[in-house]
């Protein structure tokens, strides 16, 4: 097991389309144990490939509540087949957007169909937080962040936040970035 650096925005990793794994092998299934570790240690919900520099379309997810036993999901190659008409709002964060938050309006209910760690194909029914993680999670795989749901304007709002936060915390990557 190991510990991955996260991608923080604006990395164009992130804005980058994954491509789907061809075989679900013992370095695919590494990859997927290293995504968990890092996500539990962050701490987040849900953790794609692209953040992690991996432009493979892979997923993490652990939406238990606190307090219940961990529910880990390993998702190679997520699909979504079916989506509820309804929408649900959920206030969205992003461990590749740190301390942004915003109101994201998704489908309420989805169905997915996706590869496990053992390749074989799984049927997965979301709703609630699940639901609206997983759709987190499979536009990372897609190049496409929550504040891309937003207008430009809150985006870009929520963006100049973000550089501001970055250049404070003194990050290397952020610290010659123009004022
Ligand atoms: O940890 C996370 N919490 C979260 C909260 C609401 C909606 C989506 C998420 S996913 C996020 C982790 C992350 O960035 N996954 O890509
Ligand atoms: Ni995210």
């Amino acid at each position: 097991m190991a510990k991955l650096p996260i991608l923080i925005a604006p990395d164009p990793t992130l804005k980058t389309a994954a491509r789907p794994v061809e075989t679900v092998d013992d370095r695919v299934r590494q990859l997927l144990d290293d995504m968990l570790e890092t996500m539990y240690d962050a701490p987040g919900i849900g953790l794609a490939g692209p953040q992690v520099g991996a432009l493979e379309r892979v997923v993490v997810i652990d939406a238990a509540e606190k307090g219940a036993p961990p529910q880990p999901h390993k998702l190679v190659n997520p699909e979504i087949i079916w989506h509820g008409e309804e929408l649900a709002t959920h206030e969205e964060g992003c461990l590749s957007l740190p301390d942004i938050f915003a109101e994201i309006s998704r489908p309420g209910h989805v169905r997915l169909r996706y590869l496990d760690e053992n390749g074989a194909e799984q049927i997965l029914d979301a709703d609630g937080l699940l639901a609206t993680v997983v759709q987190h999670e499979i536009d990372h795989l897609n190049g496409v962040l929550f504040v891309d749901h937003l207008s430009n304007l809150k985006r870009n709002m929520l963006m100049k936040k973000l550089s501001k936060q970055m250049q404070k915390s003194g990050k290397p990557r952020y610290a010659a970035a123009t004022a």
